[in-house]
C-alpha cells in the first residue's frame, strides 16, 4: 500500500508544486484575513477546481473557521484537506459479470486512449481475465499500428481493420471474436477526431449501436479518457461525449503532466461521472484505480 501512495505523490508532484503547493506558503502563522480567502480562491481556481467547487469550498471553510474558532491560517490546512477529501468519491467497484464484458474507450485525439487501453489490458490480464483489444480508430494513420505495437509488447490479441475503413465494422468484428474466443474483457479503441465534432459523435453513436447489435446489452461500459492537462476545456468536450454515448466513467490520463489536478473535482461535481482510474505516467504500469486519499495526499503534502 505504501508504494501506491508514493506513486500518487510522485505522479501529482507537478500539481502539488504548482498550485496546491502554494497553500503551504499561504497558510502560515498569520491570522486569517480577507486576503487569506482571496488568495485561497485564486489558488483553487488556478488548480482547476472549477468555480462551483471553489465557492463551495470557501463557504465550507469559512463556516468551519467560525464553528471551530480557527484563528490562524495554518490551522486551516487540516480543514482544507478534509473538505477536499469529502468532495471526492471512491470509484464504484468494477464488476465484469458479462462474458465478454465490452468496454468502449472514447475521448478526443491525444487524450491518452490507446495508451490507457494498453495499461488496462495489462492490469486486467494480471488480474486473471482474458483480454482482447479492438482497434476501431481507423481514422488516424498510426492509430491501429500503435495499438498493435502495444498488443505485441504486452502479448495481447488484437482485432484490427483497414486504415480508413469502417470503424463500426471493426468494432462489430471484435465483439464477434470476443464471443467466439470466450474472452472475458474486450477493450475497443475509437477515433478521437474526425472532420468535425458532429461527425465524430455520429460515428461514435454508430459504433455504440453496432456493438449492441453484435451483442445485445453491449457495450457494458463506456469510459471517457480525459487529458488532465487540458483543464476546464476538457469539461466541455466531456459533455459532448456524455450526450452522444452513455459514458459510465472517466479515466483521468496524464495527471502526472498536469499542474492542475483539480479537474478531478469538477469532473465529479459538474459531470456527475465517477473517476475510475488515473494515468500517472506513460508506462503500462502507470495506471491506478482512482484513490481519493492518495489524490489528496498527493496534491497537498
Ligand atoms: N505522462 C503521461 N503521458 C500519457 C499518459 N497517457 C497517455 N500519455 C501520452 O499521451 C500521448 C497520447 O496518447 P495516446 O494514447 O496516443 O492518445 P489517443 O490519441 O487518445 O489514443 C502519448 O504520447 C502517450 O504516451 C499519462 O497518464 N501520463
Ligand atoms: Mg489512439
Amino acid at each position: 500500500m505504501a508504494n501506491i501512495f508514493t506513486q500518487w505523490k510522485e505522479g501529482l508532484a507537478r500539481t502539488s508544486k504548482a498550485a496546491f503547493g502554494q497553500i503551504a506558503t499561504l497558510l502560515g502563522a498569520t491570522e486569517i484575513s480577507d486576503e487569506t480567502w482571496d488568495d485561497l480562491e485564486a489558488i483553487m481556481i488556478q488548480a482547476d477546481l472549477g468555480v462551483d467547487t471553489t465557492q463551495d469550498m470557501l463557504f465550507a471553510l469559512d463556516e468551519r473557521t467560525r464553528r471551530e474558532g480557527i484563528i490562524f491560517a495554518k490551522d486551516l490546512r487540516a480543514a482544507l484537506k478534509d473538505e477536499l477529501r469529502r468532495r471526492l468519491d471512491s470509484p464504484p467497484p468494477l464488476v465484469f459479470s458479462q462474458k465478454p464484458t465490452v468496454i468502449l474507450i472514447v475521448g478526443v485525439n491525444g487524450s491518452g486512449k490507446t495508451t490507457t487501453i494498453a495499461k488496462l489490458g495489462k492490469r486486467f490480464t494480471r488480474q486473471g481475465y482474458s483480454v482482447l483489444l479492438g482497434a476501431a480508430d481507423t481514422f488516424r494513420a498510426a492509430a491501429v499500428e500503435q495499438l498493435e505495437t502495444w498488443a505485441g509488447r504486452l502479448n495481447l490479441p488484437v482485432i484490427s481493420g483497414q486504415m480508413g475503413g469502417d470503424s463500426a465494422a471493426v468494432a462489430f468484428d471484435s465483439v464477434q471474436a470476443a464471443i467466439t474466443r470466450k474472452t472475458d474483457i474486450l477493450l475497443i479503441d475509437t477515433a478521437g477526431r474526425l472532420h468535425t465534432r458532429f461527425n465524430l459523435m455520429e460515428e461514435l453513436k454508430k459504433v455504440h449501436r453496432v456493438v449492441g447489435k453484435a451483442l445485445p446489452g453491449a457495450p457494458h461500459q463506456v469510459w471517457l479518457v480525459m487529458d488532465a492537462t487540458t483543464g476546464q476545456n476538457a469539461l466541455q468536450q466531456a459533455r459532448a461525449f456524455k450526450e452522444a454515448v452513455k459514458v459510465t466513467g472517466v479515466i483521468l490520463a496524464k495527471l502526472d503532466s498536469s499542474a492542475r489536478g483539480g479537474m478531478a473535482f469538477a469532473i465529479q461535481k459538474e459531470l456527475g461521472l465517477p473517476i475510475l482510474f488515473a494515468g500517472l505516467g506513460e508506462k503500462p504500469d502507470d495506471l491506478q484505480p482512482f484513490d481519493p486519499d492518495g489524490f489528496v495526499a498527493g496534491v497537498l503534502e
